[in-house]
């Protein structure tokens, strides 16, 4: 049945700043925001294909929040004081797009509305950071905004706690829906912004009863009020088309010194005549009829895409509000002592300081060659990270509640926290999905680069927001520790067997497996250099010894493989290997030798960047000789492609056991012997 539709309400222009007041008094609010739910019927009807329940039912929300609170200029859509809009019910673009438009973002013509959902047009089906001027971040997959969005109200404080509030003070604003709240992430994100009271959040709920089953009481009775003060926010409740309950449920969170939920009642689809209120305005085109209808209701009597000049005005009056509060910051940036604006814009445009870099990387390589260490590569990563997070002030560092065991915590490193949010590490909690995806959001936001740790195995549960990492071409560094059977004790329920490849399978993602001391370095050196795109380092939780003794300044991982330990003589047995199982490579190397045949070891640390090569460069890293073996102690997906179908596998085809890793490594036949006799059982082929 449908909702019935409450009164629209009349026009209050009397919050508005003086800059836009008097055109926004020409025009009631009711004409802007029908200005977004025409926009957002005739493009999905255009593109036969799209959402317009949520563009109509949230109109008015989103006209009071631009039109009124939201700081940000069009002529600058990536200010860094603006405040942030995540739309995180993506499905929704329409909004946005529409937004975008009539606020007069340049690229965002009436063209590019009419092409909405086709090849190449900057409306694409769901929002996309990164090919759309004005989106803050790729959502679709629902609940990701909005720990994005924490995220970003993370690096907002962390920032304005480094550079001071004159360069840094702007509000994080999602628009939720009911999707979006149902997530697990979700609970994960709120839990986390509740607990570090990130006041500078304000999430407006489109409350709106709906989800595409229909009515949300057929699967949900949570009181999202209840749930998000439980968590530590503040929330309320208004009439989500009542422009001035919004703009006042708005002004008063602003002033809260917690997170604010602001659940909206509306209606989807608000105007359709029969749809609205139903499932069926969700997802769909409302069709000629129901647009007709929904026209007249809302007493819009223009043809498909066009928008009277005085909304227009309005609108453009609305776009321009930012522009002073831009000029005046441009102007406190300007002031700023000359390191302070350097370093700012330094951190703001993701430049790494080379210099430093180079030195520490420098500086630790002559040490592990003068006194090499046999440790873990996670340990081996804490040293890294010692070294260049002292050299990267950017980085900050966290933990799903695995700090001890991931090693990501930095000498010296204080904790970001409600009251100090000038630390350099974060408690995540045992939160990895929403880890990762806060992790995206302070990438977004810029100024930060994240890293953080968990157990490769649940790299599965960080997964949905890698994927959207490597989507949308962010720096975010994933230290996931544990990486294989060789953690031992734990059992099966923690050893990682399908999760490098399943990693390797997300493009634009560098999975780093190094097998030693020296690579973890040249890996997270590797890492902090790929500005745009995430990686994944898989480290051990085992001593491995250091292979790579000599100093050497090149940076032999850049490559994604080369060849660690050369033949004796012509080689007719090509040896790879990762992490852990590169030791066992040069063992069954030395095996080989015993038994009169000469093999080379090729150090795989990088999949991605070996593909990335030259194909004749690629071609010689993986050489000539006849046999090729490949020893992960994972499962063999992803391998033919180094070692050819004919190649040989030595690595997981089942899950993993409970015993200590030497037993583990000799139970699923991973050794040097078994390497040597796959070796030469494929050579008696050949
Ligand atoms: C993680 C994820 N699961 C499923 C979907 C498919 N999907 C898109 S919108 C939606 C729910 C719609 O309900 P709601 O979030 O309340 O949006 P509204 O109907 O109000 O537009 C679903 C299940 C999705 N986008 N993301």
């Amino acid at each position: 049945m449908p909702i019935p539709m409450p009164p629209i309400a009349a026009a209050s222009a009397a919050a508005a700043p003086a800059a836009s007041r008097d055109a926004l008094a020409q025009v009631a609010h009711q004409r802007m925001a029908n200005a977004i739910r025409a926009l957002a019927m005739d493009a999905v009807e255009q593109a036969k294909s799209g959402h317009p329940g949520l563009p109509m039912g949230a109109a008015d929300i989103a006209t009071v929040l631009f039109t009124r609170f939201l700081k940000f200029d069009p002529a600058d859509p990536a200010w860094p004081d603006r405040d942030r809009f995540v739309l995180s019910a993506g499905h929704g673009s329409m909004l946005v797009y529409a937004l975008l438009h009539l606020l007069g973002y340049e690229k965002m013509t009436i063209e590019e509305i009419k092409r909405f959902r086709q090849l190449g047009a900057l409306t694409p089906g769901h929002p996309e950071f990164g090919h759309t001027p004005g989106i803050e971040t790729t959502t679709g997959p629902l609940g990701q905004g909005l720990a994005n969005a924490v995220g970003m109200a993370i690096a907002e404080r962390h920032l304005a706690a480094v550079f001071g509030r004159d360069l840094v003070d702007h509000t994080t604003f999602v628009l939720a829906s009911d999707g979006d709240l149902m997530e697990g992430i979700s609970q994960e994100a709120i839990a986390l912004a509740g607990h570090l009271r990130l006041a500078k959040l304000i999430v407006l709920f489109d409350d709106n009863g709906i989800s595409i089953d229909g009515p949300l009481a057929l699967a949900d009775s949570v009181d999202q009020v209840k749930r998000f003060e439980a968590a530590g926010w503040s929330a309320s409740r208004v009439d989500g088309h009542d422009p001035g309950a919004i703009a006042a449920a708005i002004e008063a969170a602003k002033t809260r010194d917690r997170p604010s939920l602001i659940a909206c009642r509306t209606v989807i689809g608000f105007g359709a005549p029969t749809k609205a209120g139903t499932e069926k305005s969700h997802g769909s085109p409302l069709g000629p009829e129901e647009i007709k209808g929904a026209r007249a209701r809302l007493g819009w009597d223009l043809p498909a895409f066009e928008i009277p000049a005085d909304v227009r005005a309005a609108w453009r009056a609305a776009g321009a509000r930012g522009k002073g509060a831009r000029q005046a910051w441009l102007e406190r940036l300007a002031a700023a002592a000359p390191d302070q604006r350097a370093e700012f814009e330094r951190r703001l445009h993701g430049r790494l300081p080379q210099d430093q870099i180079s030195l520490a990387v420098r500086g630790m390589k002559e040490k592990l060659a003068a006194a090499p260490k046999e440790i873990a590569t996670r340990i081996a990563s804490e040293n890294a990270l010692d070294a260049l997070t002292a050299a990267v002030p950017e980085m900050i560092g966290g933990s799903a509640d695995l700090t001890g065991s991931n090693n990501t915590r930095p000498k010296g490193a204080k904790v970001i926290s409600a009251t100090d949010f000038g630390g350099r590490f974060i408690h995540y909690g045992v939160r990895e999905h929403g880890m990762a995806a806060a992790m995206n959001g302070m990438a977004l936001h810029g100024g930060i680069i994240p890293f953080s740790g968990t157990f490769l195995v649940f790299s599965d549960y960080c997964r949905p927001a890698i994927r959207l990492a490597a989507l949308m071409g962010v720096r975010v560094i994933h230290v996931m520790t544990h990486d294989s059977i060789g953690l031992g004790e734990d059992g099966p329920t923690h050893q990682p067997v399908e999760h490098l490849a399943a990693l390797r399978a997300i493009p634009n993602l560098l999975v780093f497996r190094p097998c030693d001391t020296v690579e973890t370095l040249e890996c997270w050196q590797l890492a902090l250099a790929a500005s745009d795109r995430p990686s994944v380092l898989a480290l051990t939780r085992q001593n491995l010894p250091q292979l790579r003794l000599a100093a050497d300044e090149r940076n032999l991982c850049a490559g994604g493989a080369y060849e660690i330990a050369a033949a004796q003589g012509n080689a007719q047995v090509s040896l790879f290997a990762t992490g852990s199982e590169v030791a066992i490579a040069v063992a069954a190397q030395k095996l080989l030798r015993e038994r009169g045949v000469a093999a080379r070891v090729v150090s795989v640390p990088c999949f991605e960047l070996l593909r990335a090569r030259p194909a004749a460069e690629r071609r010689s890293v993986i050489g000539t000789a006849p046999v090729r073996v490949a020893v992960e102690a994972a499962i063999r997906q992803g391998w033919d492609e180094i070692i050819g179908s004919d190649g040989a596998f030595v690595g997981m085809t089942t899950f993993g056991a409970s015993a200590p890793a030497r037993d583990l490594y000799g139970h699923f036949g991973i050794t040097p012997e078994r390497v040597a006799e796959a070796a030469l059982s494929k050579l008696k082929d050949t």
